[in-house]
């Protein structure tokens, strides 16, 4: 342990302090977080606004407006936007800062077209939500108050008169489809896509002061950005550490700085000249070849260990820089090269040279309005993640680059994140101004994220290259080299040369899906960015059966896929009213953004089971809202189940599926969409069933031709295993027979076919059953026990199954050391068996189960402080034979 002493003192107007004997500059920061005052352009509402905030938060918490989410809230409150608003606070510089040699006023975010002014002079625009901006103030600063101005401009005015300007050809979409109720031209103006709505998402246009207002004095150097990124040299067997600094210098300035590693005995001092104003440097620091570096792995495959380094910066006696920073050791490859029996490449992901397949799935904005992102909010969704046994995140392009707490926790939770550029499902334009700050916002992000392990990949933008490679927006033949062009320009000349510049520490793709190499090939936008043969793909399919695996494309890498549902009557319940909890209302329709999207999952359930027809007006609404989260549940699961059992084989050319990621992790409101966990918190039937079909050995069964067939997956070690096969009449509890297959070694990181038999031989083999009566569990094990969780496969859709009944299961609520249980019995077979504790946060350790024993118990582990009592009247359990 090292002792550590640190004295400040004031001398010569200027702070020092010691640091281990060497005096020290002490930079001062001062915040201007907090409140301040925001008025609208007719002055007509003043009220006070938190800062970090936006418009809608403060109008919600003053009580001009109801809370927007409420049911068409997000309709009233379109007015928000089309007015332009000020943020005003007045402020007094304390004598310690004013008389710093350099004053920087910062803003982290501003969202998003505005003009700043202090003390009535005009210090510049803004016009892009994920910039920083900074403005040298020292001399404009009085003594006495200082006066602060940030007028907003209209984001949706400013989006449709920027659209106008740009007279020579369009670019389209010019407004969202009107079932998403949204504003036009979003992709002229650099903020949150999604803010003018989604398919999933209100249209929520915010305006505001969306991160950290400060002001920052120094004397020397300000240091703004560390950035270490290490880089793996193979031919020499040596880590090289890559320090960039982003300082900025009162004058030119020289210095001795050092980069120490202690843990690992590297440490080296360079002499340094930083250039007045704004500069980035990068040293290196070759680590000593004889020090053990410990690697970080993603979540399943090993720990998450860093070594701290330290910057120090010597001018003379003096300390003018001194900084601690913790740096994970990693390396990234995205494989993209030849395999045998396909015309194609490969498309995986080798991280410290292991290949390992991704497990996860996409993330959205938590909230439209960014400062309810609480970090207990961040914490919760990417623990959920966890939970679920997944080991990557896409942070999808129509949102916001995230919060450096959400990356951070992913490095320590070891979630990859591919990171899309955001821009999603729009042409966009290439004027020099939109160009300049585009370059500017990749320059900023990629130094203030570069340095994350858990980021793997970086992507240009969400789906760009299908939208131009099969004409969604329906550009004539003859001005189609113009949009390419302008694709290019954007994606390939300048966030792709700015990445490649800054960053050459991970891999970096045009756009999602994309053929990858080959899409380069093909000039960036390949024929078809869909070809199974090459790069991720992204597959949707609302009216094929989701039952039938063979509707589903042997992708390298499925980057999204999913089925939408509604989320629970408790989470609906927050934000409607009783005349809202029926299927025709107008609420029912209001929330749903994506065309069809009701009808679509009413008729996938109809496929396999029957829709609920209770009398009970609320009963069918609730039953509705179950079916839709069992229909989801069981369709992400067969999905994923059949591309993580791709991962080993090559069919016809496809193959090797090494991601699954589906559409979509979490919700922005309370709405029906892809997600497998509610706006809140909660999870859905899907999230519980992620869990399982992510577990690292899962055994997977499926029917071809007659055939059934099962296949374990193992992302561990080399496991011998055997697969457990066990048959249940659903008319009875009992098992009516029991198989094992022959013991198979299944290799780390693989699926193999395990066990393979005709099925009607084994209906016959097996009493009476028959594929209508009867329904089978299987698990794997070896010599230690049960490996991964238990599985089941439906002979026959349960709405024609033969013997299905209400089980009426009796449920009691316990309290332990350990914390509440809940003790199921089931008079029969019970599939899709629901509890839900409504409006408790918190969540179950299994749920969405089937139940073939007569008595089961799972526990709740609660985020907040609840009881026996509240649990038990809160608690409801519905299964499939329930809602018939
Ligand atoms: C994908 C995404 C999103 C969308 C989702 C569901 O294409 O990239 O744009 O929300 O599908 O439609």
């Amino acid at each position: 342990m090292t002792w550590r002493w640190s004295v400040c003192v004031f001398a010569l107007d200027v702070l020092f302090c010691l640091f281990y004997g060497v005096l020290t500059f002490k930079d001062q920061s001062v915040s201007l977080n907090g409140k301040w005052s925001l008025s609208n352009s007719n002055g007509s509402l003043i009220l006070p606004a938190d800062v970090p905030g936006c418009v809608h938060t403060a109008l919600q918490k003053r009580g001009y407006i109801q809370d927007p989410y409420f049911r068409f809230n997000d309709l009233s409150y379109r007015w928000i936007a089309f007015d332009n608003w000020t943020y005003t606070t007045t402020f007094n510089v304390p004598g310690e800062l004013k008389s710093r040699q350099k004053i920087l006023l910062v803003f982290d975010g501003v969202d998003t077209v505005a003009s700043v002014s202090l003390n009535a002079l005009i210090l510049g625009g803004t016009d892009n939500m994920f910039r920083r901006y900074d403005f040298s103030v020292r001399e404009l600063l009085t003594d006495g108050d200082n006066v602060l101005k940030v007028t907003l401009f209209s984001p949706v005015v400013y989006a449709s008169e920027r659209s106008e300007a740009h007279s020579s050809y369009t670019v389209p979409p010019e407004c969202p489809p009107d079932v998403q109720k949204g504003e036009c031209h979003v992709n002229f103006i650099r903020k949150e896509q999604s803010s003018f709505s989604w398919d999933w998402g209100p249209s929520f246009p915010t305006m505001g002061l969306w991160k950290e207002v400060r002001l920052e004095g120094f004397d020397v150097i300000q240091l703004i950005q560390v950035s270490p990124v290490p880089l793996y040299n193979s031919s020499l067997s040596q880590w090289m550490l890559q320090v960039e600094l982003l300082v900025d210098a009162v004058q030119t300035t020289d210095g001795n700085i050092t980069l120490s590693i202690p843990e690992l005995n590297s440490e080296e001092t360079f002499t340094v000249r930083f250039p007045t104003g704004r500069s980035g440097i990068s040293f290196t620091l070759n680590i000593n070849t004889s020090s053990d570096v410990n690697l970080w792995w993603p979540n399943g495959h090993g720990d998450r260990p860093f070594h701290l380094l330290t910057i120090s910066c010597l001018q003379d006696e003096f300390m003018i820089l001194n900084t601690e920073t913790k740096v994970y050791f990693r390396t990234v490859e995205l494989v993209q090269e030849p395999i045998p029996d396909s015309t194609g490449l490969s498309f995986y992901f080798r991280i410290n040279g292991k290949p390992i397949f991704l497990k996860g799935s996409n993330w959205i904005p938590a909230h439209s309005f960014q400062d309810r992102v609480t970090p207990a909010v961040l914490r919760n969704l990417l623990q959920s993640a966890v939970d679920a046994n997944m080991n990557a995140l896409r942070v999808w392009g129509g949102g916001v680059y995230e919060q450096d707490l959400f990356y951070s926790i992913c490095d320590e939770m070891g979630i990859m994140v591919w990171q899309d550029f955001m821009f999603a499902c729009a042409m966009y334009p290439t004027e020099d101004d939109f160009i300049q700050t585009v370059r500017e916002e990749v320059i900023q992000q990629v130094q203030r994220l570069k340095s994350h392990p858990s980021i793997i990949v970086w992507s240009g933008n969400n789906e760009n290259e299908a939208a131009l490679a099969t004409n969604w927006f329906n550009i004539p033949s003859s001005q189609r080299l113009l949009y390419l062009k302008d694709y290019v320009t954007l994606y390939v000349y300048n966030i792709r040369a700015i990445v490649q510049e800054e960053d050459q520490s991970r891999p970096f793709l045009v756009s999602s899906p994309t053929n990858g190499a080959e899409s380069e090939q093909e000039g960036w936008v390949a024929e078809n960015p869909y070809d199974l043969r090459f790069g991720d793909t992204h597959f949707y399919s609302y009216t094929s059966d989701c039952w039938d695996w063979t509707a589903f494309p042997r992708t390298r890498f499925a980057s999204e896929y999913g089925f939408q549902s509604w989320p629970s009557f408790s989470t609906l319940q927050a934000v409607s009213v009783e005349e809202d909890w029926n299927v025709t209302s107008h609420f029912f329709s209001h929330r749903q953004h994506h065309e069809d999207g009701n009808q679509q999952m009413l008729q996938q359930a109809a496929l396999h089971f029957h829709l609920p027809n209770s009398t009970d007006p609320l009963k069918s609404f609730t039953d509705t809202l179950y079916l839709t989260q069992v229909m989801q549940a069981q369709c992400v699961k067969a999905q994923t189940e059949f591309y993580r059992r791709s991962q080993s084989e090559i069919i016809e050319g496809e193959g090797h599926t090494m991601g699954a990621l589906y559409w979509q992790l979490n919700d922005i409101w309370q709405a029906p969409s892809w997600s497998s966990i509610e706006f809140g918190g909660k999870w859905k039937m899907l999230h519980y069933f992620a869990q399982n079909f992510f577990a690292p050995v899962l055994p997977v069964g499926f029917e071809d031709g007659g055939t059934l067939f099962i296949y374990a997956v193992s992302d561990l070690s080399d496991l011998k295993l055997q697969a457990v096969m066990t048959m249940y009449s659903w008319s009875d509890l009992d098992p009516v027979c029991a198989l094992q297959s022959d013991p198979l070694l299944v290799s780390a990181g693989s699926a193999a076919l395990i066990y393979k038999h005709n099925v009607d031989a084994l209906l016959a083999g097996c009493g009476n059953c028959t594929q209508f009566t009867c329904l089978l569990t299987f698990h794997l094990q070896d010599s230690s026990g049960q490996q991964g969780p238990t599985n089941h496969h439906f002979l026959s859709s349960p709405n024609v199954a033969d013997g299905l009944q209400s089980p009426n299961i009796t449920a009691k609520v316990q309290q332990d050391e350990a914390g509440y249980s809940v003790t199921l019995n089931t008079a029969a077979v019970a599939p899709f068996v629901w509890l839900d504790v409504g409006k408790i946060p918190g969540r179950f350790s299994s749920n969405g189960f089937l139940m073939v024993t007569r008595n089961m118990t799972v526990s709740f582990t609660a985020w907040r402080p609840t009881s026996v009592a509240e649990l038990s009247d809160s608690l409801t359990v519905t299964s499939l034979g329930d809602i018939y």
